[in-house]
């Protein structure tokens, strides 16, 4: 009875998945999850943050990115300078992706930096980000509006 039960359990999840990959052939090459962003702030400023994993057995990179309400879009890391932290654009322009693995965006380390903001953006608003990546192409995901300090385990209050 408990296999039978595993059996059928097995069964809809591959019927689920196969229902939702029939638009696209095959397995995405880049999965974008967790995408969080942090536009509250009342300043033309903001960033997102996200979990980028390369499923293929090809390098890749993100380039850039576009937001609706994000006038000019850069890559950010935070480095150490002078003890101080402060962020500034990625060496070569571009966010490496190796192959088979995850990269995070996270408080204090790399972000998109949104430049420009239109407005600041309520809590729990969802927010549309057109990746652009070397390889896969353009991605689009859909992010949640978080607290500014929130970190990735949503337990950091730095
Ligand atoms: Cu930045």
């Amino acid at each position: 009875m408990k296999r039978y039960l595993l059996f059928v359990v097995l069964l809809v999840g591959l019927l689920v998945q196969a229902a939702c990959s029939n638009s696209e052939s095959k397995a995405a090459p880049i999965t974008v999850e967790n995408v969080r962003a942090n536009m509250t702030m009342p300043t033309d400023t903001g960033s997102f943050w996200m979990l980028i994993t390369n499923n293929s057995d090809t390098d890749d990179a993100l380039l850039g990115a576009a937001v609706d309400g994000c006038g000019v879009i850069e890559l950010h890391d935070m480095v150490m300078e002078n003890d101080v932290m402060v962020m500034r654009p990625v060496a070569g322009g571009k966010i490496p992706i190796p192959a088979g693995q995850t990269v995070e965006l996270k408080p204090g380390g790399l972000h998109v930096m949104c430049m420009q903001k239109a407005a600041p953006l309520a809590l729990g608003t969802k927010v549309k980000i057109e990746l652009e990546f070397a390889n896969a192409g353009t991605i689009t995901v859909e992010g949640e509006v978080v607290e500014p300090a929130m970190s990735s385990g949503g337990m950091n209050n730095n």
